[in-house]
């Protein structure tokens, strides 16, 4: 069974203005679906094939470099445009909202880790907040497709909300704006999709 694009949980243009629609149209319909099928690809006729994305990311030493980048960018964009919502915003409350502020001191202590690990990844990556195996919350990142599920990971935990950083997720908006672009993003987070991965991961 291969692996399948997902559907965009929205309109191309629902996140605007913070992200555009050409932008979407393209993240989506390009990138996201060029590292669909070249994951499939990647694994066609091998042992890979029939294992959930996360079984092989959890492996993916292992497994050629093909397999890493791509299957890193199939789970990475399904997880991303989930996170992300036309009437996200604001601030998580509930459990979320406790593990943040235990974590991080407050939602603005969490919003100004987050926003240094995505601000100061050189080069092409990701930011993420992650629940770590002792159940805590963290703030890390990665570069290129990495993510903090693969066992080569610095920093492993299951990730809970994840900010794509490479170019191609903003410069036709924001050019070599990064920072505004993750000021932005703050006003589209899904914290209802986070408290729900959040809730599956401790
Ligand atoms: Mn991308």
């Amino acid at each position: 069974m291969a692996f399948k694009l997902p559907d965009l949980p929205y309109a191309h243009n629902a996140l605007e203005p913070h992200i555009d629609e050409k932008t979407m149209q393209i993240h989506h319909g390009k990138h996201h679906n060029g590292y669909t099928n070249k994951l499939n690809a990647a694994i066609e006729g091998s042992d890979l094939a029939g294992k959930s994305i996360e079984d092989i990311l959890a492996g993916v030493s292992k497994h050629s470099g093909g397999v890493r980048n791509n299957g890193g960018g199939f789970y990475n964009h399904s997880l991303f445009w989930s996170v992300m919502s036309p009437n996200g915003g604001g601030t998580p409350s509930g459990d979320l909202g406790d593990a943040i502020n235990k974590a991080f001191g407050s939602f603005d202590g969490f919003k100004d880790a987050f926003s240094a690990a995505a601000k100061t990844r050189f080069g092409s990556g990701w930011a993420w907040l992650i629940v770590k195996a002792d159940g805590s919350l963290a703030v890390t990142s990665t570069p290129n497709q990495d993510n903090p599920l693969m066992d080569i990971a610095e920093e492993k935990g299951t990730p809970i909300l994840g900010l794509d950083v490479w170019e191609h997720a903003y410069y036709l908006n924001y050019q070599n704006r990064r920072p505004d672009y993750v000021g932005a993003f703050f006003n589209v987070i899904n914290w209802d999709e986070v408290s729900k991965r959040f809730a599956a991961a401790k």
